[in-house]
């Protein structure tokens, strides 16, 4: 019988990201869209590896099904680290709208070369209260002012990668997907999802 495991995420640029590199396993996966609404856990830990093992034991225990659960977000040098594991909800809206426009707004009169970030994503797979596997991701770049793009999701648009010179806005899906932090923290998680 193929093992079966929940993607516990309401994120859609998440979903489709996780879907487009995992789908090939031989798992039945669904995602919370495929099950009754539960309502979200507080994600009130201090690092994204605790706040992504907080969420995959929440659903893990609503649904009684092995999770995979991601927490992920933007860390600005100059900005001591913000917005951090605050990323979606770093404007009082919490849309990626606004808080692309705060994110700006706190980087006015800062020079280019010191807006250096990074995305990073933690992930966690739970079973029974177990946390069998953890993986994280990073991918370094820095914040442009204007927005490029129209791929992806959340801070995509201002987040420049010199080494591709474009920002993750403007990376094809499948690019985008074999840099990202989300690509990163998957791969290294499927290679030891080989071996439970
Ligand atoms: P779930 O908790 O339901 O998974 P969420 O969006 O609330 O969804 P997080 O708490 O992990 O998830 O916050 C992640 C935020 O970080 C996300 O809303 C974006 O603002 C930002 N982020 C994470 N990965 C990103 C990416 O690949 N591109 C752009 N922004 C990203």
């Amino acid at each position: 019988m193929k093992r079966e495991i929940l993607v516990a995420t309401t994120n859609e640029g998440k979903i489709c990201e996780i879907r487009a590199v995992m789908s090939d396993l031989p798992i039945a996966w669904s995602y919370l869209a495929d099950h009754p609404p539960v309502s979200a856990p507080i994600e009130d830990a201090a690092t994204f590896e605790a706040n992504a093992i907080l969420k995959a034991r929440y659903y893990a225990n609503k649904f009684d099904k092995c999770v995979l659960a991601d927490d992920s977000g933007l860390e600005v040098d100059v900005l001591d680290g913000a917005p951090g594991v605050h990323s979606a909800r770093y404007s009082d809206e919490g849309t990626d709208a606004a808080n692309n426009r705060k994110l700006i707004a706190a980087l006015t009169g800062i020079p280019q070369a010191s807006r250096t970030a990074r995305f990073v994503c933690c992930l966690a797979l739970v079973q029974d209260h177990d946390v069998l596997l953890t993986s994280m991701g990073t991918i370094e770049g820095r914040i442009v002012d204007e927005a490029r793009g129209t791929n992806g999701f959340g801070y995509d648009p201002h987040f420049y990668v010199t080494n591709e010179g474009m920002t993750t806005a403007e990376m094809p899906p499948e690019q985008k997907n074999k840099l990202s932090h989300r690509g990163r923290a998957l791969a290294s998680i499927k290679s030891g999802m080989a071996n439970l």
